[in-house]
């Protein structure tokens, strides 16, 4: 057995035995109520799963197994670069403990076996217009792949319901291995005449995509390696992530979890909000005619957009109450990177206008920019400028977290998800009455 499955293992059957034990003597306990509003409010707060792999506060933001964004940034493997390698970050999402660099060597090396596209997939890809939305792409990309699911043929073969985790495993692996491959490979085939790069085992994980995009600077490397690390998991709640686990209670495999996740993640108030970020900013300096405008011409263009009955994209969170540390993480690496940008100057004035604007309507619950706000402009500065493509990026960091819970729900033994819903008129007669 490989060393993180074997780990994994071992720390899993205790968890079992303990949440089993939770069940059992404290199932009944309560753990909150529901109200009216928060039914027909997109379920806003109700505690309703478990993650284990990260918690989100609404002041802190994201946690990793406990660790904060500038923690994870101190204490996990950096390999060649500066930033953290997202091989660690998925180590220890799985396991709960840090890795050290033999552990992520290990990883990174075991994702290089285990990488490349079948020829199914290429064929599907091919197939579609270039016209096609990336994110469409990506999700037929991923489900094509399906039909080599470990999970699918342990199953059929009788695998024990306390075997799930293995084959959930095996086949999370091997997409994981897959996606730079698959991402790469859509964004060579739409913008790069579909002039394709192999791979470059010497490098790690995020750095080998960055060269199979086509970006060679270290610089961009390290923006991967950061990139991949901070959109790679935000508890259970959140659109992605909450499908790819509805998904996969019902024991469809990891590639159709997965593929439905990114679907959701397709929406433009969920991941695509880092394409529309720049397509708006663009727009504004279109419309304002500059890309050095005042504050005060920016102010003018945000509250145009909301007389227009829009959302401001990259501001608001459903959960976080406070500038998102994501933000703050990519706002930090474009002051150590990049000098002189007048797109990234743009992220940050709006950062100093926007909020008040949104306080000033009275309903938004926070004014905060979220993780999509900047990471456009400091793509566009190394030159990636597709913005459609951007939510693919994101894609392929989130699937280390969503995946990696789903090894952890097929070990507890989660059931399948099933809530209830209900209609106006019953909770008119037998709540209201
Ligand atoms: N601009 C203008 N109005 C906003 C707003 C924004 N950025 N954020 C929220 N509001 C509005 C809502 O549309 C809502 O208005 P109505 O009552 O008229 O419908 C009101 O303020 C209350 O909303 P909320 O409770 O503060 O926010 P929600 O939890 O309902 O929604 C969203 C959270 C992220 C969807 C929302 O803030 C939004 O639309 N933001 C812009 C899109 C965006 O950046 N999405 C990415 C979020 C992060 C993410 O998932 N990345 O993948």
């Amino acid at each position: 057995m490989d060393p993180l499955k074997g780990r994994f293992k071992e720390i899993a059957t205790e968890r079992f035995k303990e949440v089993r034990k939770i069940i059992k003597e404290d199932g009944d306990k309560v753990i909150g109520e529901v109200k009216l509003s928060q039914i027909y409010g997109g379920m806003r707060g109700i505690k309703s799963m478990v993650w284990e792999t990260s918690n989100l506060d609404p002041v802190d933001g994201i946690r990793f197994r406990g660790y904060t964004i500038p923690e994870l940034q101190k204490v996990l493997p950096t390999g060649k670069g500066k930033e953290p390698l997202p091989e660690g970050l998925f180590w220890l999402m799985l396991t709960g403990e840090l890795p050290n660099a033999t552990h992520v060597d290990w990883l990174t090396n075991e994702w290089h076996n285990r990488g490349g596209l079948p020829p199914q997939t290429k064929k599907v890809l091919n197939a579609m217009p270039d016209t096609t939305h990336p994110m469409t792409l990506f999700s037929m990309g991923i489900t094509s792949m399906s039909d080599d699911s470990v999970f699918v043929k342990r199953y059929a073969e009788g695998m024990r319901k306390s075997d799930y985790w293995d084959a959930y495993y095996e086949d999370s692996m091997t997409l994981i291995a897959r996606l730079p491959y698959l991402a790469a490979f859509i964004y060579r085939k739409l913008f790069r005449k579909n002039h394709q790069i192999d791979p470059d085992k010497r490098l790690d994980w995020a750095s080998n995509y960055a060269h199979m995009l086509g970006f060679e600077s270290s610089d961009f490397q390290d923006l991967m390696r950061l990139y991949l690390t901070i959109h790679a998991d935000h508890e259970g709640g959140n659109a992605s992530a909450h499908t790819v686990h509805l998904v996969g209670s019902t024991l469809s495999n990891p590639y159709l979890a997965l593929a439905s996740g990114m679907n959701a993640l397709a929406g433009p108030l969920h991941g695509r909000a880092n394409q529309e970020v720049i397509e708006w900013i663009f727009n504004m300096v279109g419309y304002l005619g500059t890309d050095t405008p005042t504050k005060d011409q920016v102010k003018s263009f945000v509250e145009k957009t909301i007389e227009k009955g829009r959302v401001i994209p990259g501001y608001g969170h459903a959960v976080l109450r406070q500038p998102d540390p994501r933000f703050t993480a990519q706002r930090i690496f474009a002051e150590n990177h990049i000098q002189d940008d007048n797109i990234v100057d743009i992220v940050w004035k709006l950062f100093e206008v926007v909020p008040d604007v949104l306080k000033g309507l009275g309903k938004v619950k926070n004014p905060w920019p979220n993780v999509d706000a900047h990471s456009g402009a400091i793509l566009v500065h190394y030159g990636m400028k597709e913005y459609a493509y951007y939510t693919v990026l994101f894609g392929v960091s989130r699937a280390l977290g969503v995946l990696a819970a789903g090894v952890w729900s097929r070990a507890m033994g989660m059931p399948l998800e099933r809530p209830k819903s209900l209609t106006t008129d019953w909770i008119k007669e037998n709540i209201l009455s």
